[in-house]
Order: structure tokens, then sequence, then C-alpha cells
């Protein structure tokens, strides 16, 4: 695919970024369709989509992996299980699906493992997921992330082989009310997650948080930042999922002035580039559930309060975090992954090559950052990481040979 021209792209100086100075906030709430999904976009919609995001700051776009796409990621997902976490899980059997369980499971996510198996690094080079980012970035020139995937288990009804009978696991349910930015916006501080952080202190406290925003890698309320979910499996209302509070994007500088001392308290956390929205915050009346279909793609702006909330049926949510960036982003490189991360029959296309950052796009910007000299924290944490998964794999290995 030849990525400049097949991809219509509206420039960046067009690409309106709304002054978030709205004095009240107006609710924007997405419409559903008769099945209670988020009414989704196809791929092609560009200008339907820019208009739609603009307005809402959350946007859905369908069939962006086919079905066997995300039955092959699925059964990555248990893969990455087994082999990082504990050999004996078991998709057909809820009766190992607590030992080992990874870490962050009451926020619906699979540890803080990078998930590195051969569908899952295939999805972050998909042509039709980078066209969506390219719509809603108005560039082309980008980056993927690489992160982690998402598994909400099913906590009503479920089916124990060994006891033949189903029961609830209400210890299964991930934490309510979980509405967070991951932007702080008194200054500009926004989540790097998943890329290479450029600036060095990044999650140490700013020093002078009113003015903070000056400098050029507090970026996060001048340029747009996008965070998005790929559903690997429908979900439904039911199953638990991502929610928030479309349209804030129009009120958050507003908001902003009016909690200087959370987002000043938030500066000082352990997570300098989030703020976690009070439980008594008006705004959550306002919270939209946001269900999904297998194969789409929820993007949303990362000035809205979002989170998820908790499964409530018989069937598990799956998903995988998964965004881009463009090169520009003065904040962000891409992850220092080394092409020995990748899995073995995973075949890197000339777009991931671009994506992952092995290779430099075309502009003269994107060819003076590729030269850039890297974090050398970044860089050891990528080795760190890369010495867990070997040790993982040959523990499961051993533990296979020998059973
Ligand atoms: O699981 C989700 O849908 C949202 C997770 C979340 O809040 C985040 O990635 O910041």
């Amino acid at each position: 695919m030849d990525n400049s021209s097949n991809t219509k792209s509206t420039k960046l100086t067009e690409i309106h970024l709304s002054s978030g100075d709205d004095e009240i906030f107006h609710p924007a709430p997405l419409p559903t369709d008769d099945d209670g999904f988020i009414v989704a976009f196809n791929i092609d919609q560009h200008d339907e989509i820019l208009t739609f995001f603009e307005k809402h700051g959350v946007v859905v776009v369908a069939n962006v992996l086919t079905e066997q796409e995300c039955e092959r990621s699925v059964d990555d997902v248990w893969k990455f299980l087994q082999e990082m976490f504990n050999p004996n899980i078991d998709r057909d059997k809820p009766e190992t699906w607590d030992s080992n369980w990874p870490m962050f499971s009451h926020m619906g996510i699979l540890g803080s493992e990078r998930w590195l198996y051969p569908q899952a690094c295939d999805n972050r080079q998909n042509p039709n997921i980078y066209k969506v980012f390219c719509t809603l970035f108005g560039d082309h020139e980008l980056m993927t992330n690489v992160t982690r995937a998402g598994l909400m288990r099913p906590t009503k009804n479920v089916y124990f082989p060994s006891l033949n009978k189903t029961e609830d696991r209400e210890n299964w349910k991930t934490i309510s009310n979980w509405l967070h930015l991951d932007v702080n916006p008194l200054t500009g501080r926004a989540t790097t997650y998943g890329f290479e952080h450029v600036a060095e202190g990044h999650f140490e406290p700013s020093n002078a948080p009113r003015a903070a925003q000056n400098k050029s890698t507090n970026n996060g309320m001048r340029v747009r930042k996008l965070q998005a979910v790929l559903a690997l499996v429908d979900c439904r209302e039911q199953d638990g999922g991502f929610h928030a509070v479309p349209g804030f994007q129009h009120y958050i500088v507003t908001w902003t002035k009016q909690n200087e001392k959370l987002c000043l308290h938030s500066n000082q956390s352990r997570d300098p580039t989030s703020v976690q929205i009070p439980r008594d915050d008006p705004i959550r009346e306002h919270i939209q559930r946001m269900p999904i279909r297998k194969g789409s793609l929820l993007v949303w702006d990362t000035r809205l309060p979002h989170g998820n909330y908790p499964n409530n049926s018989n069937q598990m949510r799956i998903i995988q975090y998964l965004h881009m960036a463009p090169i520009a982003d003065e904040a962000l490189r891409p992850f220092p992954l080394s092409k020995q991360d990748l899995p073995e029959t995973f075949q890197l296309t000339e777009l991931g090559e671009k994506l992952y950052g092995f290779k430099s796009w075309e502009s003269d910007n994107a060819q003076y950052r590729f030269q850039e000299q890297r974090n050398s924290e970044v860089l050891d944490q990528a080795l760190y990481e890369r010495q867990v998964r070997d040790l993982m794999k040959a523990r499961y290995q051993t533990n296979k040979n020998s059973s």
C-alpha cells in the first residue's frame, strides 16, 4: 500500500481542536443501534468520522478486523496468559482463571506486560486501523504504541465443567466508578503509555505547574491525543466495557479552572499524567457506556474523562489497547523494540516498519526525529522486559517438555 497517496488526509492545521472553554457542559451522547451498540462508521467515511469526532470526542469504526483476525487475536490472548502467567490456564475451564491470573484484573487489564504475539502485532500495522488514525490526525506519518490486552472475566452464570454447574463470581468483577483523564489539563502532561517518553522526569511532578504547558513535551492541551480500544469479541453492554463523558473536550478548560486544586494535587501524585475524577463531580451524571461490536475500533480524545465498568454477564469482554500518534508529536517516540522482540511468525510490512519505528517516514522532520538520541531510561526498560519475556517463555517450554 502506498501510504501517502491512498489516504485522504485533512491538513493538521484544518483539524479543529476545540478551545474547551464552553461556559457550561453540553452533553453529547452517542446514538446506539437496535442491538444497543454505539452507531459505527465505515472506514471510508472520512468526513463523517471527523465531523462526528469533533462533536462527541469519540467515534467507532466498524470492521477494521475480519472475523479470522479477531479469532486469531483471541487465541493470542490465551497463549499469552499461558506463556507469561500460568501454563495451566485453559480457556474452556473457568476453574483455571484464578491462579496466577495477571495483575490489574480489577481494571480489566491483563498485566503490565506488552502483548507481543503474532496477531496482536499484526493489528498494530493493520491498514484499516492506520487509516482511521490518519483521518483523525490529518497526518499520515504515524507511530503505533505497543501495549496490552484487556479481558473481563464473566461474572454471572459461569459454567464450571468440573462441578457440572453454573456459579456467579462476584470477585471477578472489576472496579466500578473508574473515571479519569489521561492528561493533566493544568500542566498539559499527557500519557505516553506504550511509546517512549521524550521528556526526562516525565513521571515526576512539574515544579511550576501553572506554567508547565510552555514546555514542548507538555503538549496534551495543544495537540490532538487519541486513545483507543479494539474489540476482539462482541462487547455488549452487559459484558462490561468502555465508558466516557462524550463532549467534555469542549468544556475541559472551564472545568480545569474550577478544579485547579485537584489538578495541582494530581500533579504531585504517583502518576502526574492522569487525574482521577472525584466521586461527587456532577460531570459523572453524563457518563455513557459504549458497547461495540467485534472487529470495531473505538477511538477517544484524551481530553475525555473515561474508564471502564464491570462485567455483569456470562460472556467475556476481550479487547486490545492500541493507538497511534503523529511522528511530529514532540512528547513521544516509538517504543524502542528490537526486531528480536517480535514473534518469529509475524511478518512486518513496509507500513509496519514505519509504524513500529524501525524505518523513518519521508519528511525532513520525521528523518530528523528518527536520528534523535533515545531516552536511556526507556532503552533499559525495553531490555529488562525482553529478558523477563525470554525467561517466562523458556520456563513455559521446560514445563511443557517435562509434562
Ligand atoms: O478498558 C477500557 O475500555 C478503558 C481503559 C482505560 O480507562 C484506559 O486505558 O485509560
